[in-house]
């Protein structure tokens, strides 16, 4: 298990010319992410983010952030820029997470033979519906010196954002992490210094309201 720690920023022709010249491209993709939650949105509100990215599952979940890592306000500043959540991708890791939040209606049928049959039944079992799917072009760059990531994201509901991304092992450095994506976020010429809303932000806002109301009103959004 890994966790993502992840500062997204409005990218502006200037970032992109600065990135270009300073970072060294990776290359670009395109991927389909399908969102599942129950009707009453039972993983959403805690936090939980369930998806298929190119057949693959992806459970991104809260940490227990560990605010004795942030020792000065400059760097609780920094820190609250960034969102950091774990990244579960083995799916009987996952079907127990999920198991926590959502009690299973039925057991196991014992008729299953492939693995597409079992998957389909444990999300029918838990009642799991896709809320969300949407194409995203993704073109990313690497800063070797800081060992970040950032990611230029297009996603075809006409949303653009950047994230600057580092990905820590379990247990790994906060700090540090932390520390690389501000020097990234200063070398990129970014200023703002509030929370810029991702993709599913700006999808729900825009295709489920009341899905997007409820996550508001419990500040999950
Ligand atoms: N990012 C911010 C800035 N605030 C949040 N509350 C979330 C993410 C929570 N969240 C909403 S959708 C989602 C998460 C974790 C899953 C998609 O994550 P994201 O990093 O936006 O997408 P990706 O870069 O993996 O495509």
């Amino acid at each position: 298990m890994s966790v993502e720690v992840e500062r997204k920023f409005v990218c502006n022709a200037d970032t992109l010319k600065t990135l270009e010249e300073i970072g060294v491209c990776l290359g670009q993709r395109q991927f389909c992410d399908q969102y599942f939650d129950t009707p009453k949105f039972d993983l959403t509100l805690k936090d939980m983010w369930l998806r298929k990215r190119k057949g693959c599952w992806e459970l991104k979940c809260p940490t227990t952030a560990d605010k004795a890592e942030e020792t000065s306000g400059e760097q609780s500043r920094a820190a609250a820029m960034c969102s950091r959540y774990k990244e579960i991708t083995n799916l009987p890791e996952i079907q127990l997470r999920v198991k926590e939040v959502i009690k299973d209606v039925c057991e196991d049928s014992e008729t299953e033979t492939s693995p597409s049959q079992e998957e389909e039944s444990w999300m029918s079992r838990n009642n799991l519906v896709c809320f969300a799917e949407f194409t995203t072009v993704r073109k990313s760059f690497t800063l070797e010196e800081e060992g970040v990531q950032v990611d230029l994201d297009e996603a075809d509901f006409g949303f653009h954002v950047g994230e600057i991304e580092v990905l820590l092992p379990e247990g790994g450095d906060m700090q540090s992490a932390l520390n690389k994506i501000q020097r990234t976020a200063g070398k990129l010429g970014l200023t703002g210094d509030k929370r810029v809303e991702g993709k599913m932000h700006a999808y729900l806002r825009s295709n489920c309201p009341e899905h997007f109301a409820r996550l508001l009103s419990e500040h999950i959004l």
